[in-house]
């Protein structure tokens, strides 16, 4: 049995590894948009129709018993087209707002993620309906994307980078105790990121909530139950732009022993 993950780049590959851990036996293929990355600056439109274009393609060619939309920024608006198109489930990420909200001991969040997703009216509801109580601060940023493709690539991070994009953290009276990692591209930076935070600020991300709400809308599909046995199949990716060398990666984005 097998599942689509979708996102513009790289990072759809955090979610990969919270899948894998919750069901190490599930063929997760990959699809990235690499020619129109960065997604955080495109116009909603071009994205809504470029990603229903793709999901549509390659559902029917793979035929996959799910849809895995690993891209906040997508995922903000392309939702409800996909849905209406498809006849599969289809999983979104949701920035993680609400359990930071309730976790946090200041009532001071941070929201970090693409320059698109910080200014969605989405968000905007999202912040409203779960942080009401919260200082929200917002950080939109392209250059961590960067960073985290360079990463997969086996570049090194420039900390620097990471100091400027993250300094607005450190300019305020009150610091944010719980960082919202509301770009999937961002895990994949998170100990990088985390040794330019004060200290004492966490870092949420969204992989294990999708990961649960895969299992449980497969557990809904009666197929699984009778393919639980079955051979996990290699996973197919897909690029529209260059390809990435996927050689190196695999054992690390699919290994089941993988620790967050
Ligand atoms: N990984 C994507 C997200 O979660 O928003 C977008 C990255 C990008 O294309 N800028």
């Amino acid at each position: 049995m097998s599942i689509l993950i979708f996102d513009s780049g790289v990072g759809g590959f955090s979610v990969c590894q919270a899948i894998s851990k919750t069901l190490p036996k599930l063929t997760l293929h990959y699809c990235m948009d690499n020619q129109l990355l960065p997604y955080g600056e495109q116009p909603s439109q071009i994205i809504i129709q470029r990603v229903s274009q793709l999901a549509n393609k390659l559902v029917a060619k793979l035929k996959p018993r799910l849809l895995v939309i690993a891209c906040n920024t997508a995922s903000t608006i392309v939702l409800p087209t996909l849905r209406t198109q498809l006849n599969i489930p289809v999983v979104g990420v949701v920035p993680a707002v609400k359990p930071a909200a309730e976790n946090s001991k200041n009532n001071h969040i941070a929201l970090l993620a693409t320059p698109a997703t910080v200014t969605r009216q989405y968000t905007e509801t999202l912040i409203n309906d779960y942080a009401k109580n919260c200082r929200v601060d917002l950080i939109g940023s392209t250059r961590l994307v960067e960073q985290a493709e360079n990463l997969l690539r086996g570049k090194n991070i420039d900390l620097k980078i990471l100091r400027d994009e993250l300094q607005v953290i450190h300019q305020n009276a009150t610091t944010p105790d719980q960082l919202v990692l509301g770009c999937t591209h961002f895990p994949l930076l998170a100990e990088y990121i985390q040794q330019v935070l004060p200290q004492g600020t966490r870092l949420l991300d969204s992989g294990n909530a999708i990961a649960r709400r895969v299992d449980y809308l497969l557990q809904q599909n009666p197929l699984f139950h009778k393919n639980s046995n079955q051979q996990k199949q290699p996973a197919q990716f897909f690029f529209t732009g260059e390809q990435v060398s996927i050689a190196g990666l695999e054992k690390f984005l699919w290994d089941n022993n993988y620790q967050q």
